[in-house]
């Protein structure tokens, strides 16, 4: 059995220029495995802890100490430990580290250690990464999300929703559904161009115009679904991503926050859920991220209660991908799917726990990155090995995203005729 033989850390950057960390990690018989970990921008309050150096150099934001946690404290732990036990791996590293929030050693640390020691294990055993996670069972590419418009935080687009995305929902394949995102996203950008706007792309690759706030947004999108000649709804479904915590303040929702209107745009919890309610009549909305505030637990029973049973409500903020907060989610009926994030709980055992208790329950799982990415495509293969059906990897430019889309795409490909595209789900 092939032990640990080198853990070794270091400071890289990801897709905003920001530093963050990668882990490389040798076995006795020389097998190699590397991995990176993403970051937010608008991160839940209640996800594991990232820890930053907060001095300079890179405006507070170096994990020197992170990289020196992986280097001095949990290297000498696992060095001589067999490489093919993520399990017990996982395990030290959370008691290791001994907090709720993974703040002693910095969940960033212990997850790029946890992702690199499942990567190394593949090689080991020379097998795809997705088939060492999953096993045999493993056939399913997702239906991805793919983003078109940035607002909110990951651009200074003025719109108070942070992600506008495209889901080809009736296409045959992974490798379509790309060519019709494709084939929308240079609509869009057609459309923008004619009119003057810019079409330089946010966080995650998708446009960031100066449009005239949500539903000029909306409008827009549906234009470039139009003449790329595909049928709103039947064809093409939107995803939004509002990520409410952002604009949630003294319990009103404040839009103009992000949008530049005149008038200060607040809504109180009843009339923002109305406003969800409005848009999913008016347009071609299948999906619904984050409606509400991370800790807003009444708007979200209450937006539940309305629209739940219309459209996917994904808890991202919400859940945090935790197994306490999805448990809570669950007992009160609230939402119906949950955003599965490695990062905001920080290894792959705890993640995959909480991926499980929302299969259990028939809450969709939506693999997802982060606004800041790196070229690491990790989740493209997870998302395969664990069966999962939708995965949102941002938008089809930017080299952080499409290694993902290009993994999945080779994934496809390596299937063949064996391969099962999930093609949306339509169970609610
Ligand atoms: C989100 C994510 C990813 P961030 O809110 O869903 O799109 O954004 O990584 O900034 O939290
Ligand atoms: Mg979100």
């Amino acid at each position: 059995m092939s032990k640990i033989k080198n853990v070794f850390a270091r400071q890289i950057l990801d897709s905003r220029g920001n530093p963050t960390i990668e882990v490389d990690i040798l076995t006795s018989s020389n097998s190699f495995g590397r991995a990176s970990v993403p970051s937010g921008a608008s991160k839940g309050d209640n996800e594991a802890f990232e820890l930053r150096d907060n001095e300079t150099p890179f405006l507070g934001k170096g994990v020197l100490k992170a990289v020196s946690n992986v280097n001095n404290i949990i290297a000498p732990e696992l060095i001589g430990k067999s490489i093919l036990d993520q399990i017990y791996i996982d395990n030290i590293l959370i008691n290791l580290d001994g907090t709720v929030k993974k703040t002693r050693l910095g969940a960033n640390a212990i997850l790029a250690v946890s992702l690199a020691i499942a990567r190394t294990a593949a090689n080991e055993l020379n097998i795809p990464l997705y088939k060492y996670i999953g096993g045999v069972y493993t056939y399913f590419l997702p239906t991805p999300l793919i983003n078109i418009v940035n607002g909110g935080r990951h651009s200074n687009a003025p719109i108070a929703f942070q992600e506008f995305m495209i889901v080809p929902v009736k296409s045959n394949s992974f490798t379509e559904a790309i060519q019709i995102g494709h084939k929308i996203f240079y609509e869009l950008k057609n459309i923008i161009q004619k009119k003057g706007l810019s079409t330089s792309v946010g966080d995650e690759g998708g446009f960031s115009p100066n449009f005239n706030g949500i539903e000029d947004t909306l409008d827009h999108i549906l234009e470039a679904i139009h003449m790329s000649n595909y049928e709103p709804y039947d064809e093409i479904g939107i995803a939004i991503d509002c990520a409410a915590s952002e604009f949630y303040e003294n319990n009103k929702y404040v839009y103009s926050k992000f949008e530049n209107k005149t008038e200060v745009q607040k809504k109180s919890k009843e009339e923002h859920i109305s406003y969800l309610s409005y848009l999913i009549k008016r347009y071609p909305i299948i999906s619904i991220e984050d409606g509400m505030d991370q800790n807003d637990w009444d708007g979200w029973k209450i937006m539940t209660d309305k629209i739940g049973d219309k459209v996917q409500l994904v808890g991202d903020d919400l859940f945090v991908t935790q197994v306490e907060r999805l448990n809570k989610g669950i007992e009160n009926n609230i939402a119906n799917s949950i955003l599965i994030k490695l990062n905001q709980v920080g290894t792959l055992t705890e993640t995959i726990e909480t991926i499980n208790l929302a299969r259990k329950n028939k809450y969709n799982n939506i693999i997802s990155h982060r606004s800041g990415e790196t070229e690491d495509s990790f989740i493209a293969d997870f998302s395969v090995a664990l069966n999962i059906e939708q995965i949102k990897i941002g938008s089809i430019c930017r080299s952080e995203r499409t290694s993902k889309y290009n993994q999945l795409l080779r994934i496809e490909e390596m299937f063949g005729n064996n391969s099962f595209y999930s093609g949306w789900i339509k169970k609610l």
